[in-house]
């Protein structure tokens, strides 16, 4: 099998379809680099001595594991000095990062989830990276976090890579959904899978099934009716798998589809879910939309809500398409 590496499928794609401008292809090289790295340091493990907690909170008032600072630290380091970027912003910092001054100034502005999953780190279970690409507004000066602030249809290239069993990188630039496996040997990313499609139906869904007494009807239901299998409304039965890795789950439904749920609940009215729309929702539902699926947050298309904040939380449906809308369409019943 002739092998093609990450940057000639970049450079072929930009001749095709002249997609993918050099700046862009920069960025992503640069991305995937870092990720690189990162694969290296998660697959240390305890002999990097990278596992544990950092002893520190993020914005959110998570607990932060070393691994989560010394990914924001790879990604913030690789991508400072290439002059492809005005500014990244992270889950881990509260605030955008400006590209400092010694550096040119780019037109593209990069975001993040360094290391998603965080539970799983240090128990050996898939984790990954999470990025999403957008322009930097017209006549921008020196970016603001206001200028992060579009809706995710803006996004001009988006991926994730996952730290498992084999370590892939996933990425779209709006012309489909193509993932590249690391040749550990080579330390190169070799084309794997080209356009990725999500089946419109499915019989697996993925949720928290331990939050279920604080869910809303409407998640209920459409669970219950999973649930009842055969002799239920839906006549069929469901299997449930539930990673607590957002890239995993996504991972599996752009392989072999599925629904993916992490709906607002009761506990929290104010909180609007788990998941953040930036650097989570955002990229993964521009993956899923561009594999033929859907992703909604119970009432809208994901990628038309107008972000309001750096790190707003989003309720998220996501995958196979005809089970989110089935989803979302109890929601508006
Ligand atoms: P993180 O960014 O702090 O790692 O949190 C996001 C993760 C997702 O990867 C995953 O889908 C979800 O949190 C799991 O949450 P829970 O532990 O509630 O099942
Ligand atoms: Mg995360």
């Amino acid at each position: 099998m002739k092998r093609v590496s990450l940057t000639q499928y970049l450079v072929e794609e930009q001749r095709l379809n002249n997609s993918i401008p050099a700046e862009l292809r920069l960025l992503i090289e640069v991305v995937a680099r870092a990720c690189k790295t990162i694969s290296h340091a998660v697959g240390k493990g305890a002999l990097g001595e990278v596992l544990g907690t950092a002893g520190s909170e993020n914005v959110q008032g998570e607990v932060q594991k070393k691994l989560d600072i010394l990914s924001n630290e790879i990604l913030l380091e690789a991508n400072e000095w290439g002059g492809h970027l005005a500014a990244m912003a992270s889950e881990e910092m509260e605030s955008i990062h400006p590209i400092p001054n010694r550096y040119p100034m780019g037109e593209y502005m990069l975001l993040f989830d360094p290391l998603d999953g965080s539970s799983n780190i240090d128990v050996n279970v898939s984790i990954g990276t999470i990025f999403s690409v957008l322009k930097a507004p017209d006549g921008m000066g020196t970016p603001t976090e206001q200028d992060f602030l579009q809706p995710g249809s803006k996004q001009v290239a988006a991926g994730y890579a996952v730290y498992g069993p084999q370590t892939v990188l996933v990425l779209t630039t709006g012309n489909g959904v193509n993932c590249f496996t690391l040749d550990r040997e080579m330390g190169s990313w070799v084309l794997t899978q080209r356009g990725m499609q999500i089946p419109a139906d499915t019989k697996e869904f993925a949720i928290n099934a331990s939050n279920s007494r604080h869910w809303y009807p409407p998640v209920t239901r459409y669970v219950d009716e999973m649930l009842a299998g055969e002799t239920g409304p839906r006549a069929k039965n469901f299997n449930m798998r539930w990673i607590a890795s957002m890239v995993a789950d996504v991972h599996r439904i752009l392989n072999r589809g599925g629904i993916f749920m992490y709906p607002a609940d009761q506990r929290e009215p104010d909180k609007a879910g788990k998941l953040r729309l930036m650097y989570e929702a955002n990229p993964m539902s521009f993956l899923v939309e561009q594999a033929g699926g859907a992703a909604t947050n119970g009432k809208q298309r994901m990628l038309d809500i107008q972000p309001t904040g750096l790190h707003q939380r989003v309720a998220v449906f996501l995958g196979s398409k005809n089970e989110v809308e089935r989803v979302t369409s109890y929601h508006q019943e």
